[in-house]
């Protein structure tokens, strides 16, 4: 029998149901549908409240992580090798990879990518599906796995760890043929399932068969859903869903980089939302080298928006395995500054490759550059001008804009169509570098921005920029003032300003 219980406990069951749909529909994703319908204020409003998932968060306030190209290349002094090595040439005697992880600590990096295999098909564990492996080498008697220790002595130390599995083989028999994905899969899940966390899987692009060479077509989305399976917590780099290739191999990012980006400017095959994590999976196409791939002008003709940030990787030395003719060629500290200016400083992760060499060390060249670069950046940013100061917007006293923490920020409210913050640090002072972080946890939002000073007579424009993202660094000719301030002249929201920072670097860094 039908009774008023019953019908009313129906009605709160189904209220109930809608508020959690609209819950889960209202939470903050990193990808979003926009309809044909949308005027460009609601295209900006939805681009501004996409937000990384929490894997890109983690990834992207990591800042500096480090790239391990290491393999049978080391040995045959090659970059690209051909997959018809003999395994008997891999022995590096003294390896140690706690030696690596030391240097890249100390160095400030926080997560490293070891080239599990590179094109050469030869394998840095003994994979059970190939011969072209350690276990075919004279390295601690064939029953050694680079991918063990190194995954170990990154536990040991609190580092990050990830692994290059690169998807062109030029030693697989099966490349070329559909059992090569079966090949792959299990190679991928040797790595996912026995070494613990993994934070990074990074799949390369790269493919040198040229038209009349082998043709693969690769099973991506299987790989993609094995991935967050087994290792949720990871990101996937490059041919994948989650970190987009900045488009260079010389540190270089972009002026205007947007974190946000229409799945029609990478030239997506298909976009769907992976059911437990909510995060987009979708299968990127390489070739995003333009220099505006989010802007307003290319967000307001997509039809899908997604998360998807610039990783700059470049290599410390020419080449991207250790040659030992190289070692006078160590990119210098003043060199990996500038790339740091330009990559970290421009919304990008820089990831720099430190290739170990044939004894299985980082090489003292490179921990000597190594170790300059991390003084240089900690004599620049240990003295922020703004600590200290009085910053307000309006009348609205700011604070937190100073206490090195991405997640507390302020949001900040237009005044007279631009949004104001103005600076007095009570005393001149002389910098040459302003630093500015949006809290991207609430999403990408700053357009475009003006830094002046106050010359005693009026404000002067010092510097202009776009975007600012996760971090932005502008560097100018020294000068000294008293009071700043930040005039954001266009926002898709309301901005959530997260750090601000004055800082002088010795102008023969050779920034400008
Ligand atoms: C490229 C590869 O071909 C290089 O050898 C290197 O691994 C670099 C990071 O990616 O595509």
């Amino acid at each position: 029998m039908v009774t008023k219980t019953y019908i009313a406990k129906k009605i709160v069951c189904l209220f109930g149901f809608a508020l959690a749909l609209l819950f889960a529909f209202s939470q903050k994703k990193n990808a979003a549908i926009l309809l044909p319908a949308d005027t460009e204020k609601e295209i900006l409003k939805k681009a501004a409240n996409v937000v990384p998932s929490k894997a890109q968060l983690r990834w992207q306030q990591l800042e500096l992580t480090a790239f391990f190209h290491f393999g049978i290349n080391t040995f045959t002094n090659k970059e690209w090798g051909l997959g018809d090595e003999d395994p008997k040439l891999f022995n590096p005697q003294h390896l140690d990879a706690a030696q690596w992880v030391k240097v890249c600590k100390d160095a400030g990096i926080r997560q490293v990518i070891l080239t599990a295999k590179h094109h050469d098909g030869f394998c840095l564990w003994p994979s059970k599906y190939t011969e072209h492996s350690v276990k075919n080498s004279p390295w601690r008697n064939g029953k050694g796995d680079v991918v063990k220790e190194l995954s170990r002595a990154c536990k040991a130390a609190g580092m990050g760890f990830g692994i290059y599995l690169s998807p062109w083989d030029r030693n697989a028999s099966s490349y070329g043929t559909e059992s090569y994905n079966d090949y792959f899969v299990n190679q991928l899940t040797e790595l996912l399932t026995n070494y613990g966390r993994i934070d990074e899987v990074w799949f390369d692009g790269a493919n040198g068969e040229g038209p009349n060479g082998k043709k693969q077509v690769y099973d991506f989305q299987s790989w993609y859903k094995l991935i967050r399976k087994l290792q949720p917590a990871a990101v996937i780099a490059i041919m994948g869903p989650d970190v987009r290739w900045v488009g260079n191999e010389a540190g270089k990012g972009r002026e205007q980089e947007w974190s946000v980006i229409p799945v029609t400017e990478m030239n997506a095959d298909s976009i769907a939302f992976h059911s437990q994590q909510k995060d987009a999976v979708f299968k990127p196409k390489t070739g995003m080298k333009g220099e505006d791939l989010g802007s307003r002008e290319k967000i307001k003709s997509a039809t899908k928006l997604v998360w998807y940030p610039a990783e700059t990787d470049v290599s410390i030395r020419p080449g991207w395995f250790y040659h030992e003719d190289q070692d006078s060629k160590v990119k210098s500290a003043q060199t990996l500054m500038n790339i740091y200016l330009t990559s970290v400083g421009m919304n990008s992760l820089l990831l720099l490759n430190i290739p170990p060499d044939k004894n299985g060390l980082i090489n003292e060249a490179d921990i000597k550059s190594l170790n300059a670069w991390k003084a240089l950046r900690d004599s620049v940013f240990k003295q922020n001008h703004l600590a200290g100061a009085t910053i307000k917007s309006g009348s609205t006293v700011l604070s937190g804009l100073t206490d090195n923490n991405v997640s507390t920020s302020v949001s900040l409210s237009a005044l007279q169509n631009e949004y104001i913050v103005e600076a007095d640090m009570k005393s001149s002072k002389v910098f040459n570098l302003l630093q500015l972080q949006e809290n991207i946890s609430k999403g990408q939002r700053i357009e475009a921005f003006l830094f002046e000073v106050w010359n005693g007579h009026n404000w002067e424009i010092i510097a202009k920029g776009t975007t600012v993202g996760y971090k932005r660094i502008v560097t100018f000719k020294p000068l000294t003032a008293q009071k700043i301030r930040l005039r954001i002249l266009s926002s898709r929201l309301d901005p959530n300003l997260a750090e601000m920072g004055l800082f002088l670097m010795d102008p023969k860094t050779g920034i400008e």
